[in-house]
């Protein structure tokens, strides 16, 4: 089916956080993000969303960047393909981007939109179009730094009494070891896991061993950003699987990763592996050995990055709960309608319409809209 895009439009969004996320790397109190509206030459549009922050501080892409390279790279070499006839294939599609190295995010913003409007066009959702069928997607919450133990504890219970299937906490030097024996006693027996951000180094070796006593389901990105070969000797010294977050950029950086031993689990964000395809082959590679697994992290998505993180987990290979928890954990309105709901510890994704199937409230999205370009092609 050929795509025939009719233009893109920008819009850098901002929507307040009902309260501030702190991870090792910093804190966030407003949700910012570019979303990216693909409309074709018969008026459907498919939407997506770049989790571009102001600050590089979880990837080197940020708001300015991301709007850098997409109106000075990614849009213009799809403009040039355009002219010449329509997207034909999704290789046709990719291959605009080719020659622009690295900047995951803002690519695999187009990449879904394509996907998005491909399901618009062929009256699909999202979860036909990549190939999966519907099936109720299991909610983690991540819990950023809180200021004390009793506050973390009392957020535990909330997203517990929600049913929520597995609790993350967000550690860092100062706040990890003793924090996780309070909790681990206080909830013996809750699914638990703990996410460094890169926060420790290969000295730290000896004391993040000690994590082990906890029985925990992973440590996520203990080392350093960017690092496989250290983690493989983390990984060897100790039990508790690691999951990589931010050292896994592609499928191939994935295959290095679980090949060597330095995880046993991948945190898949379609937007840092560039998008949904390379996001399928890693949840297809991780099926070919049993003690490998991987689960969709999250990036404070709004409603739109929310929906694609849902059908993007309705695959097989996702088999851990993720870290999409619903609408109203992160604010008080979504932009989407329905907004995303966590029923007894699941997200039901809609079965029938089209592309990601709910209503996009436009009204509210300019309203929050701090910047906008239309690209007519
Ligand atoms: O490391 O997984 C992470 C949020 C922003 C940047 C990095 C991370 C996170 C989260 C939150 O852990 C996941 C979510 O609730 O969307
Ligand atoms: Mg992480």
């Amino acid at each position: 089916m050929t795509t025939n895009i009719k233009s893109i439009t920008l819009r850098h969004v901002e929507l307040p956080l009902l309260a501030p996320f702190r991870t090792s790397f910093g804190t966030q109190t407003i949700k910012d993000c570019i979303l990216v509206e693909m409309k074709n030459s018969e008026g459907l549009s498919g939407w997506s969303e770049i989790p571009v922050t102001r600050d590089p501080g979880y990837a080197y892409e940020t708001i300015k960047t991301a709007w850098h390279i997409a109106e000075d790279f990614l849009i213009p070499s799809l403009v040039n393909s355009q002219h010449q006839g329509g997207f034909e294939t999704y290789e046709e599609f990719m291959n605009n981007f080719i020659h622009v190295r690295g900047h995951n995010l803002a690519k695999a913003g187009f990449e879904i939109a394509y996907w998005v409007l491909r399901a618009e066009q062929e009256n699909k959702t999202l979860g036909e179009i990549i190939g999966s069928k519907s099936r109720p997607v299991p909610s983690g919450v991540s819990i950023g730094i809180q200021k004390n133990v009793s506050d973390l504890i009392k957020r535990i219970n909330y997203f517990l009494d929600q049913k929520y299937q597995r609790i993350k906490m967000k550690i860092e030097p100062g706040y990890d070891l003793d924090v996780i024996a309070q909790i681990r006693k206080e909830f013996p027996s809750t699914p638990l896991m703990v996410d460094a951000n890169s926060a420790y180094g290969l000295k730290d070796i000896q004391y993040l061993k000690k994590l082990d006593e906890f029985d925990l389901m992973m440590i996520e990105q203990p080392l350093h950003y960017l690092d496989i070969i250290d983690h493989i000797q983390l990984q060897k010294e100790m039990k508790t699987p690691i999951c990589l977050d931010e050292s896994i950029h592609s499928s191939e950086d994935a295959r290095k990763a679980l090949d060597s031993n330095a995880c046993r689990i991948i945190n898949i964000k379609v937007a840092r592996v560039g998008g949904l395809m390379e996001s399928k082959k890693i949840s297809e590679y991780v099926q070919k050995n049993d003690s490998w697994q991987a689960w969709c992290g999250g990036m404070l998505e709004t409603g739109i990055g929310r929906m694609i993180n849902v059908y993007l987990q309705t695959l097989p290979g996702f088999t851990l709960p993720g870290d999409t928890s619903g609408s109203d954990r992160y604010f008080e309105k979504d932009i989407i309608d329905p907004a995303v709901v966590v029923e007894d510890g699941f997200i039901h994704p809609p079965k029938n319409g089209s592309g990601l199937a709910v209503d996009i409230n436009e009204k509210f999205i300019s309203e929050i809209t701090t910047k906008e370009k239309v690209f007519d092609f």
